[in-house]
């Protein structure tokens, strides 16, 4: 008998320096559309999503940062509760690559997730169209080995490799939303067997 699991909400973020794509990324990934148009993001938005990861109904809420990202400046609520995390970078622009450790730090700092060191992080080099790169696949792959983290390359504008790092984070994010969720069962089980020997030792 096939047993119905309940649906799963999923909270992916997309940081990095302004203007790498993280906006064209997922609107290509969720609209299936791009724009040439600059278009800064204001404020925070989320675009939902929901896939199939191997038998779970998975919704993804994808959240996309403010225009002028600095660093400390999306603050915690943002962080909070990510079940991965997807570093983007222009891989025309080796400066927006080498931010992502600080953006990195940032995240694991301000979101407190339960296991840094276990903690899901997706590399995204976009615009791979152009032809004139400053950051090696070589050189990006090797800083994720570093940091364990998954390496994809791809482009919003040509419709290039955007789903897999997409269907990625989910499957991490999943895996991080069972591992913790079942984390906190655990607790409220020990909590409720407590209550239950408070309440026999109880004389009144
Ligand atoms: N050539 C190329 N340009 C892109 C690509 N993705 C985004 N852009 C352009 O880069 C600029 C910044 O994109 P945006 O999504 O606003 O970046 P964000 O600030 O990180 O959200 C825009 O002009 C986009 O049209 C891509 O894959 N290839
Ligand atoms: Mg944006």
């Amino acid at each position: 008998m096939s047993e119905r699991r309940s649906p799963v909400t999923l909270k992916i973020i997309l940081i990095g320096n302004s203007g790498v794509g993280k906006s064209s990324f997922m609107n290509r990934y969720v609209n299936h559309r791009f724009t040439n148009m600059y278009r800064a993001t204001i404020g925070t938005d989320f675009l939902s999503k929901t896939v199939n990861i191997d038998g779970d109904t998975v919704t993804m809420q994808i959240w996309d940062t403010a225009g002028t990202e600095r660093f400390q400046s999306l603050g915690t609520p943002l962080y909070r509760g990510v079940h991965c995390c997807m570093l983007v970078f222009d891989v025309t622009f080796k400066s927006s690559f080498s931010a992502l450790e600080q953006w990195r730090k940032e995240f694991l700092l301000q979101g407190e997730p339960m296991d840094p060191s276990d903690f899901p992080f997706i590399v995204v080099g976009n615009k791979s169209d152009l032809s004139n790169r400053e950051v090696s696949h070589k050189k990006a792959l090797q800083w994720c080995e570093e940091i364990g983290a998954e390496y994809f390359e791809g482009s919003a504008k040509e419709d290039l490799d955007v789903e897999k790092p997409f269907l990625r984070a989910a499957q991490n994010g999943l895996q991080q939303y069972k591992k913790h969720t079942l984390e906190n069962t655990g607790h409220f089980q020990i909590t409720c067997e407590q209550l239950r020997e408070t309440r026999n030792n109880c004389q009144c």
